[in-house]
């Protein structure tokens, strides 16, 4: 996305305020050390920046991977966003690059779709609507980019890009699985979780020849409920409910991983 490098182990994000709120309270969480540090905001030239730390300092030609979390990856605002003006043309076109089949007659005819309309198709046809998660892509330690995991549909599939992309070394398997085993008890004790609908954010697995870690990442559309409410993040979605499913995708991580180490 709209990274930019900066000097001394920080990376810049550009400003969203929606995203600042989050980071500024889980500096007062208990998922903080699963978070990248936070340290306030920067202008330059004509743009705000989010300074966070770094993460992948340290490592030395480190192989990614991003898995978006939950079983939507679409606000429930947005589901109210279905007017003309509102057509993408280019998300219309992101999907009759893979099944022009998918779109009604009226859509072709616009050539154009809302956006949780494409959103949704992405999630119906990916693992986010089953597994509560899905591989959004890989970057190999030669700085290539692998997007063809996110049309994997089971947990066996999982299990395969998790050998490929670990190369089957299980102490990075078992790093992967330990690190994800603290994050659920941390959400479990996370004040900020149960008061949180967290919807387009990744975990972002990363590893070198001899350290592994993962992080929550990217809270630009993660909200805060209204007072009396709290989310269970580990039930299906129905409209109004906001339930997110993160920790069904939290779950069938950890499953797919314990299926890895046992290979
Ligand atoms: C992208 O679709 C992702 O869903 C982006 O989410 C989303 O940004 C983009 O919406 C959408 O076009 P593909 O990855 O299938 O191309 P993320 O940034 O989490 O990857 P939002 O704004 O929803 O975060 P637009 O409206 O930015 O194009
Ligand atoms: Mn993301």
């Amino acid at each position: 996305g709209n990274f930019q490098l900066s000097k001394g182990g920080e990376v810049l994000k550009l400003y969203s305020e929606g995203e600042a709120k989050c980071l500024d309270s889980l500096m007062r969480d208990p998922l903080r050390p699963f978070v990248p540090q936070y340290h306030g905001l920067v202008t330059r030239g004509d743009h705000c920046y989010i300074r966070l730390e770094d993460l992948l300092n340290g490592l030395r030609r480190p192989l990614i991977m991003d898995c978006k979390m939950g079983v939507r990856t679409y606000q429930e605002e947005e589901l109210k966003v279905s007017t003309k003006p509102n057509l993408r043309g280019d998300m219309y076109q992101k999907m009759v690059k893979v099944d022009p089949s998918a779109l009604s007659e009226e859509e072709h005819k616009c050539r154009g779709v809302t956006k949780w309309r494409y959103l949704q198709w992405r999630d119906m046809t990916t693992s986010t609507s089953t597994l509560g998660f899905r591989i959004e892509g890989l970057v190999m330690e030669d700085g290539s980019v692998q997007r063809d995991f996110r049309r994997i549909q089971t947990l066996a599939q999982v299990t395969e890009a998790l050998l490929y992309f670990t190369r089957s070394h299980l102490q990075t398997l078992e790093a992967y699985h330990s690190r994800l085993l603290a994050l659920g008890d941390a959400l479990k004790n996370s004040t900020f979780f149960r008061k949180h609908e967290v919807i387009g954010s990744s975990l972002l697995f990363a590893h070198d020849h001899s350290k592994a870690s993962v992080w929550m990442i990217d809270f630009g559309k993660t909200t805060p409920l209204p007072d009396s409410m709290e989310l269970q993040h580990n039930v299906p979605w129905v409209e109004g409910s906001r339930e997110d499913g993160y920790l069904i995708g939290l779950t069938s991580l950890i499953a797919s991983l314990g299926q890895a180490i046992n290979k």
